[in-house]
């Protein structure tokens, strides 16, 4: 299969570049894509030095499978141009999550979606995928009523111009120095904001609004009642999210250990009394999601309450870019419903 990894110099497109070594060690088939600014850059993947070209509306031919982890902006424009050329797309922003021809997948929850695909696959916010990837299986307990989910998210998620600013600003700010802030909102050193990207009229930002509907679309569930609250953290890599989640039925945290340490890409780190819990800096680099903390909601006689950590630049993009790439292999539907 001839790849092509659009934002290869990103912080997203370097983790891909990086999964693809250890994922397929003799591919060589890849073509890197970025911005003209880019062009000429050469880089080592798999033992062989690869030229960074800038990405045009001629670069998907013999494509056969695109990841694009760009600006919503470029993916817009870039997505459905790699599809016409009979890419199939697999998409890491939030321009085409919503739209009903595009499935929205992470494949351990809904990889059959991959079966209606028109060209173009779109994968989840990272904070959106570590709350399926829990949610999922414990409703094989009692369905879900409510979640709210609060996050703790890495300046990673803002890309590479953001973790830069974390560093420097934490640098100028232990030498007494001023903390502009450039690429976020607001100063992340020594420092937390309630605000990833803009505002709705609702209130609640962008950010969180894609976690209440990508969620329902994942897990096939749209009267879930969600409610979110997106905080960024000076972290560099992994998201966290305390989450709780009110099941028909009372559900044990015995019960939930037991079915979180069944579903394949998570892993239970629970011991509270040797103070073992998930944390950015054990998760960054890994590639489950970890979950612990699990303990009765003291608020409702049916929730549970956890705290759940991933590494939002692997299973939180291009991880989960790879794993759709893979099972969509598996059943024969890289190029979908257009052939
Ligand atoms: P470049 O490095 O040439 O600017 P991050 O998420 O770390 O900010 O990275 C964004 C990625 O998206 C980079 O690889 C960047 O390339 C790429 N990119 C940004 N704008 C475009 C564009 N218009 N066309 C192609 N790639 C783009
Ligand atoms: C952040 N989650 O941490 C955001 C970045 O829709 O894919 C990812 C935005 C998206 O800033």
């Amino acid at each position: 299969m001839n790849l092509a990894i659009v934002g290869a110099t990103g912080a997203v497109g370097q983790v891909t570049l990086r999964l693809i070594e250890a994922r397929y060690p003799q591919h060589r088939n890849l073509k890197l894509l970025a911005s003209k600014r880019s062009a000429g850059r050469k880089m080592n993947v798999n033992g062989k030095t690869f030229v960074v070209e800038e990405t045009t509306d001629d670069s998907f031919d013999d494509v056969d499978i695109a990841f694009i982890s760009v600006s919503t902006e470029a993916s817009r424009r870039f997505g459905p141009v790699a599809a016409r050329a009979g890419a199939m797309v697999i998409d890491d922003s939030s321009a085409f999550r919503m739209e009903q021809a595009v499935p929205l997948v992470v494949p351990e929850v809904n990889g059959s979606d991959l079966l209606w695909h028109d060209g173009i696959v779109s994968i989840p916010n990272c904070s959106t995928t570590p709350l399926v990837m829990v949610a999922h299986p414990l409703r094989q307990a009692s369905p879900i009523r409510r979640i709210v989910a609060d996050t703790y998210q890495s300046v990673s998620g803002a890309g590479g111009a953001a973790m830069d600013e974390l560093r420097e600003q934490t640098r100028t700010v232990m030498h007494g120095g001023p903390a502009e802030p450039n690429a976020q909102p607001q100063r992340i050193a020594f420092n937390v904001f309630p605000q990833i990207d803009g505002f709705n009229e609702t209130g609640y930002t962008v950010e969180e609004q894609k976690m209440i509907d990508e969620s329902r679309k994942i897990l096939h569930a749209p009267d879930i009642a969600l409610s979110a609250t997106c905080v960024r953290v000076p972290v560099l890599v992994s998201h966290c999210v305390a989450a709780h989640l009110e099941f028909e039925q009372p559900v044990s945290a015995g019960e939930a250990r037991e079915l979180l340490s069944q579903m394949p890409g998570v892993t239970v780190q629970d011991d509270p009394a040797a103070s073992v819990y998930p944390m950015p800096v054990s998760a960054a680099g890994c590639d489950d999601v970890f979950v612990g903390r699990i303990r009765k909601d003291a608020s409702h006689p049916n929730g549970l309450a956890m705290w759940v950590v991933t590494d939002n630049l692997v299973k939180g993009a291009a991880l989960n870019a790879l794993q759709i790439a893979e099972e969509a292999v598996a059943l024969g539907a890289v190029h979908g419903q257009r052939r």
